[in-house]
């Protein structure tokens, strides 16, 4: 069932070859989509998490608390009944849910809020960026690109907005197009003039393509660089040289190029050994990058990033115990395809769900919170689900500006809300 997505040599490979020769620097990860998994994610109760927090220990503690030392004085209800500490207060519960904010859209792979609040969301195989607005969504979209739309993991893949959007109104999407007999993928970007989107321009061209593994999770660090995943395009051994872009995360400035302080002085290299990658997210204390990997038939992992580091891929997948890769913070057998990540940073969900890591997977459609710990935040104190969509994969997950969590499908977006349950 979930192994479709995992394979490291999938069917398609055709275009694959075809597009090996690309070079250059990036190109991402991405979206994979084999609809097989969704049929079978079984049922899923919307809910999961019984979120009971710190607060309910009500038990051992409440029966000798209760007593009643203070006799005479209460003229009160003193009286016979059940002593209240016996009243077995309902406790309450608090789960996630999510509710559908967005329908009718397609294949949603990436979120970004701008700051008057307007939600920008691409469409992979249309190829659309999108605004959802005020409660509207706008009838026809910023752009239309181009994209390869016959492939499982290709398409409109990434889009970020410029750090200082406001000022600067500028919109970062990756995607993978077609020139001549080859797909090859590309960051490009273009200003925003009124509604519609202003003259493309490229920020990272010709990056390798494939059915699979074209990565494209782009995102704005706080260093205000874009980092650019680009998964392996099934070229496994590429992601172990140093020159081609594939099974990469690259990491430029606004207009492409290459950073002063990248870990390979004129590379766009930030880390190396990625099979594929679907997500990226910055801790919100420590501006360190974080991924979400696809493994192949097993380990699929999450990774807090190192410059210049290197995951394994295909040396290794999960934990190698080998000083020369670096190992992932979770793994997952069977895979679940993790997908997009935030940092929760709204006030909407209850305070155990605050600086949190979330992150979305595919197979299962759950959305997984973990929380990390010691002084890098490298180490995993807890992890759980917290919620399961019903029959759908989460692909993106983002942060609101009205303090809730949004996810990404194959069919809309949903945020994330509180209930509390007795
Ligand atoms: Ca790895």
């Amino acid at each position: 069932m979930d192994t479709t997505h995992g394979l490291p040599f999938p069917t398609q490979t055709r275009e694959a070859e075809q597009t090996a020769s690309a070079y250059r620097f990036l190109h991402g990860a991405l979206l994979h989509g084999p609809s097989a998994a969704i049929a079978s994610l079984g049922l899923a109760a919307v809910l999961a998490f019984s979120a009971c927090g710190p607060t309910p220990t009500a038990s051992p503690t409440a029966p000798q608390a209760t007593v009643t030392p203070q006799t005479a004085a209460s003229p009160t209800p003193t009286s016979t009944a059940a002593p209240p500490s016996a009243t077995p207060t309902p406790t309450p519960q608090i789960v996630l849910r999510a509710e559908p904010v967005v329908q009718g859209v397609e294949w949603v792979t990436a979120l970004a809020f701008a700051p008057d609040g307007r939600l920008f969301f691409t469409e992979r195989l249309k190829g659309t960026v999108r605004v959802f607005q005020d409660g509207q969504l706008s009838p026809e979209p910023v752009v239309q690109l181009p994209v390869v739309s016959n492939l499982p993991e290709a398409g409109l893949l990434g889009l970020a907005l410029h750090p200082d959007f406001s000022n600067a109104p500028w919109v970062y999407v990756y995607y993978t197009y077609r020139q001549g007999q080859s797909n090859l993928n590309q960051v490009a970007r273009f200003p925003l003039e009124g509604q519609q989107a202003g003259p493309l321009g490229v920020v990272l061209d010709k990056l390798p393509a494939a059915g699979i593994h074209n990565g494209g999770a782009i995102a704005f660090g706080p260093d205000r660089l874009l980092y650019v995943p680009v998964g392996d395009t099934t070229q496994r051994d590429a992601a172990q040289a140093p020159v081609q872009p594939a099974g990469k995360v690259h990491r430029v400035r606004p207009d492409g190029g290459v950073p002063d302080d990248n870990p390979f002085p004129g590379s766009t290299v930030y880390t190396l050994g990625h099979r594929n990658m679907f997500g990226i997210a910055f801790h919100p204390q420590t501006g360190r990058p974080y991924i979400t990997e696809n493994g192949p038939n097993v380990d699929d992992e999450l990774n807090l990033l190192r410059p210049g580091g290197n995951y394994g891929w295909p040396r290794f997948t999960g934990v190698a115990n080998d000083p020369r890769y670096v190992d992932p913070l979770l793994t997952y057998t069977p895979n679940i395809a993790p997908t997009g990540i935030a940092f929760y940073t709204g006030d909407k969900l209850p305070p155990q769900y605050s600086g949190r890591l979330f992150f979305g997977d595919y197979n299962t459609g759950s959305l997984h919170m973990v929380e990390l710990g010691g002084p890098a935040q490298d180490q995993v104190v807890r992890q759980e689900v917290v919620l399961r969509l019903l029959g759908e994969g989460i692909i993106s997950v983002a942060n609101g500006p009205d303090g809730y969590l949004y996810l990404g499908t194959r069919r809309g977006i949903h945020r994330v809300v509180a209930v509390e349950i007795r």
